[in-house]
């Protein structure tokens, strides 16, 4: 579990089309991609997830649903990411299965703690800096509180929340195994290149 990790957010892509931006993300190098969608339908949701896997297809790349386990099964995606609003992981991982990559967010150290002898795939450190992207967010972790979550949690951390690749160094040193990003790739104005600076500096 390394590697640049992309959440989707149609709004941010400025009138491309989502497989579009996806497409590019992935040429760029990403390792993962997470259809998040918070005004669809479950009809357009379930059709737009369909798409996107189609189009991962060619590609090792996993696909993920942000929240809903429903469209995860239907559209056979890879995995699904779960919020502490969201299904609960232990009724999550019994309908998708032993296999299927389970993400959870944490945003206080009772999630951290909650999560640790459970078999998450991994869990997403929520946000690590303020953004604008999400404003409904908990305090912060910061550089300090990824340090701290490293050095205590057993499960891969995949870091959310204003990462870029001015500080995504930082990031990693703080020990975030990924990288998550919404507005670095979706606005970018070219998703590849910003895919693959952030890759090159995860593998640099
Ligand atoms: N969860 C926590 S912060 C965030 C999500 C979905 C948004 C991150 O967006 P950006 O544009 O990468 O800061
Ligand atoms: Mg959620």
């Amino acid at each position: 579990m390394r590697g640049v990790y992309l959440v989707t957010d149609r709004d941010l892509c400025f009138g491309r089309s989502l497989e579009d931006v996806v497409l590019k993300a992935v040429r760029g190098g990403v390792s993962c991609v997470q259809l998040r969608e918070k005004t669809l339908s479950t009809k357009e949701f379930l059709s737009e997830a369909i798409a996107v896997k189609e189009l991962l297809g060619n590609f090792p790349v996993p696909l993920i649903i942000n929240d809903r386990v429903d469209v995860a099964l239907a559209c056979g995606a890879d995995g699904v990411h779960i919020g502490r609003d969201d299904m609960p992981y232990a009724a999550a991982r019994g309908l998708m299965g032993p296999r299927a990559i389970i993400g959870v967010s944490v945003e206080t150290w009772d999630d951290v703690m909650f999560f640790q002898d459970l078999d998450v795939s991994y869990i997403a450190a929520s946000p690590v800096f303020a953004t604008p992207t999400k404003t409904d967010t908990g305090k912060p972790w910061g550089l300090e509180g990824l340090r701290a979550i490293k050095s205590f949690s057993r499960h891969p951390i995949v870091a959310i929340g204003g990462i870029n690749e001015s500080n995504a160094r930082k990031v990693l040193e703080a020990g975030a195994d990924s990288l998550a990003v919404v507005s670095w790739i979706c606005s970018a104005d070219n998703p590849e290149m910003a895919a693959r600076q952030l890759k090159n500096i995860i593998e640099g």
